[in-house]
């Protein structure tokens, strides 16, 4: 439904490429809802738990590296479908592979450095929001263009 919930970070290269405001923009200006965000360097324990499902492959160390190199920007947004479409906003894992008008297709060029990290399931949304957001992190408020944004 409408409140479906998907975990967003902007990775370091994003930070430091100066592409906080435009994936902000993007979900914002779609109409999703921003209901947690917060910059934070990631500790590794954190990237552990997070990049579980990757642990044993051959990019895991040097992902851990990449993600962990410096101030992620975490995000939760809200809205119907927010986590499909989320993710069609990001593109392709590769950014070679990505659309253009996708986050990772305008703005990427190689794998390990993709910009942006979205779930990419119910199960992970829920996963990945526990670990990065006290409940208390996340706000319940009410937006009030939502009779403009749903019919
Ligand atoms: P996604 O981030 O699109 O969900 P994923 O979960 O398969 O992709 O992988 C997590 C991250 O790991 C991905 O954003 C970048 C890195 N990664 C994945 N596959 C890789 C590969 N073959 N080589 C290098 N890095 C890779
Ligand atoms: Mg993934």
């Amino acid at each position: 439904g409408a409140s479906e919930r998907t975990f967003i970070m902007v990775k370091p290269d994003g930070v430091q490429r100066g592409l906080v405001g435009e994936v902000l923009r993007r979900f914002e200006q779609r109409g999703y809802k921003l209901v947690a965000l917060k910059m934070i360097h990631p500790p590794r324990a954190l990237l552990e738990s997070h990049y579980e499902e990757h642990k044993g492959k051959k990019f895991y160390d040097p992902l851990l590296a990449y993600i962990g190199s410096g101030p992620v920007v975490a995000m939760v947004w809200e809205g119907l479908n927010v986590i499909t479409v989320g993710r069609k906003m990001l593109g392709a894992t590769d950014p070679a592979k990505s659309d253009p008008g996708t986050l990772r297709g305008d703005y990427g060029i190689v794998t390990g450095r993709n910009i942006v990290h979205g779930s990419d399931s119910e199960s992970a949304a829920k996963r990945e929001i526990d670990l990065w957001f006290r409940p208390d992190e996340v706000s319940n408020w009410v937006h009030t263009a939502e009779r403009w944004i749903y019919e």
